[in-house]
C-alpha cells in the first residue's frame, strides 16, 4: 500500500503565546514506526512514521506539558504503538484506545494500568467500517465500571442520526473536533445550533481544536475560531484542546504547531478560560487518579 507523505510541519514555529504550565494536548497521535508496530491490515490510510519521542520534542518544543494519545484507525484496534508511548512517560500521557469488543477484563484492566481512560468509536466512513450500535453500547457499559469515558468522531450531517444512540452511552462522551461542524453555514447555523443543543447536556464534552481541518480560509483559521469560542464560553468546564499532531490525511496544506497554539487565546480569551481549557478540564478527565 502506497504510504502518505508526512502530514506535520517540518519546523513548526515557536508560539508566541505561552500556556499555562502544566498545559495539556489533549489530542494527538503516535504512527509505528511501522517496522516495529505495524499498521492494521484493514486501515484506510498508511501514514508516513510519527514516532512517540517525535511527539515528545513537539510537546517541549510548544512548552505543552501532557498528552492525551488517541488511537487513530490506521493501528485498528491493536493498541501496542500507544502502550509503547504511555509506558515510556507514564506521569505526562494518557491515553485513548480502540478496542475489540471481545477484550477480556484481564486486557482492559491492563489498558488501565498503562494509563489508557476511555475507548473510541469513530464513525467516519473515510476511515473505517463503523460497527453495530448495540455492540459499541455494550462496550460502553463495560468501560463504565473502570471509570472511562468514551471519545466519539463524526460528521456533521451524521449528528441528527447519532444523537439517540449518543444520549444512551451510559458515561460521559467526548465529541471530537467540534462535531466537524460546516464552516460556512456559520455559527447560527442549524447544524452547529443543533449541536450546542446536545451540548446542553453535561454529559458530553467537546475538543475544540482541529481548526486545520474544517477551514475554509486556510491559516489562520479565522472562519474556524467562532466556533471554538462559542463552546469555549458556552461550555468552560466541558471543552478541552489539542494540537490532533501528526494530522493524518491533511492534504490542502501542513499546519503550523506554533500557529495552533497561538489561536488558543483567540478561542479563549481569558487567563481563566485558557486555564480551565488547558489544565482543569483534561487533567479532571484524565489525571484524577
Ligand atoms: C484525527 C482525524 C483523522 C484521523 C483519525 O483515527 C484516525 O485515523 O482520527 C482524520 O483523518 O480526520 O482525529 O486525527
Amino acid at each position: 500500500m502506497k504510504i502518505d507523505p508526512p502530514t506535520w510541519h517540518p519546523d513548526p514555529s515557536k508560539p508566541s503565546f505561552k500556556a499555562p504550565a502544566g498545559a495539556v494536548d489533549a489530542h494527538c497521535h503516535v504512527f509505528g514506526p511501522g517496522d516495529q508496530f505495524p499498521y492494521a491490515p484493514e486501515r484506510k490510510y498508511t501514514p508516513s512514521d510519527a514516532s512517540k519521542d517525535m511527539l515528545f520534542a513537539l510537546r517541549d518544543h510548544l512548552d505543552l506539558s501532557r498528552n492525551v494519545i488517541v488511537q487513530a484507525s490506521c493501528h485498528g484496534k491493536d493498541n501496542a504503538a500507544l502502550l509503547d508511548a504511555l509506558r515510556a512517560e507514564p506521569e505526562l500521557t494518557r491515553g485513548i484506545a480502540v478496542v475489540d469488543p471481545a477484550i477480556s477484563d484481564e486486557d482492559l484492566e491492563e489498558l488501565d494500568k498503562a494509563g489508557v481512560r476511555g475507548i473510541r468509536f469513530n464513525f467516519v466512513r473515510r476511515l473505517v467500517d463503523p460497527g453495530p450500535k448495540d455492540v459499541y453500547i455494550k462496550m460502553a457499559e463495560r468501560i463504565k465500571a473502570l471509570g472511562w469515558h468514551v471519545v466519539v468522531y463524526f460528521e456533521a450531517p451524521d449528528l441528527e442520526e447519532l444523537t439517540p444512540f449518543l444520549k444512551s452511552l451510559p458515561v460521559t462522551v467526548v465529541i471530537d473536533h467540534m462535531g466537524r461542524p460546516d464552516t460556512a453555514a456559520g455559527v447560527e447555523g442549524e447544524g452547529f445550533q443543533n449541536f450546542i443543543s446536545l451540548m446542553e447536556d453535561e454529559k458530553f464534552w467537546v475538543k475544540v481544536g482541529c481548526p486545520e481541518r474544517l477551514t475554509i480560509l486556510g491559516p489562520p483559521y479565522d472562519d474556524v475560531a467562532p466556533f471554538a469560542r462559542a463552546l469555549v464560553e458556552r461550555f468552560p468546564d466541558r471543552v478541552l484542546w489539542g494540537t490532533d499532531w501528526p494530522h493524518p490525511n491533511m492534504k490542502s496544506h501542513l499546519p503550523d504547531d506554533g500557529l495552533l497554539v497561538d489561536r488558543i487565546p483567540v478561542i479563549a480569551p481569558t487567563e481563566e478560560l485558557q486555564k480551565k481549557l488547558l489544565i482543569d478540564n483534561p487533567m479532571r478527565l484524565y489525571w484524577s487518579r
